[in-house]
């Protein structure tokens, strides 16, 4: 069975398409699932949203033991949860942390990710792009984590 990629987007991110569009533009997170699937090419995934750090917690426990990869925006708990960090730090496989928008353009109170020191890369400011982005480079890791353990046998 192949493993999943899972991919969690924080608070206010249901709201993509009317929120604030000058900052995070007119595409729906509906559009963006569908945009990540596509990049996927079949790679299986899940694409989830919270409102509640709790919730985004719980569903990176329940990845820790089926998850290939992390694909988290963690929208504004990326700069006021330790608790998600420390939850992160648990997970075993690349994390890739995305945002819309280039954090340190922007507010210096959003300067300063939490989220940045458990995370294998750092994906910002390339607008709803970043997410197929990174899912390609998310294939691409969970690849080269792959040869290295067949390599290892
Ligand atoms: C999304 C949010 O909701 C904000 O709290 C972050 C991030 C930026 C984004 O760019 O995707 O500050």
């Amino acid at each position: 069975m192949t493993r999943p990629i899972h991919i969690l987007n924080g608070p206010s991110l249901n709201r993509l398409g009317t929120r604030e569009p000058h900052l995070y533009g007119t595409t729906t997170l509906a559009e963006v699932e569908a945009m990540c699937r596509e990049a996927s090419e079949g790679h299986p995934l899940t694409f989830r949203q919270a409102n509640a750090e709790g919730d985004l917690i719980g569903w990176v426990h329940e990845a820790l033991d089926d998850g290939a990869g992390m694909i988290i925006n963690p929208a504004a708990c990326t700069f006021t949860s330790i608790a998600l960090a420390d939850a992160l730090a648990l997970f075993p496989g690349p994390i890739i942390e995305l945002h819309i928008t280039n954090l340190h353009r922007r507010e210096a109170l959003r300067h300063h990710s939490h989220i940045a020191k458990v995370a294998t890369a750092v994906v910002a400011g390339l607008g709803v792009a970043g997410y197929p982005f990174a899912v390609r480079a998310m294939r691409e890791l969970i690849a080269e984590a792959h040869r290295g353990a067949t390599a290892m046998r």
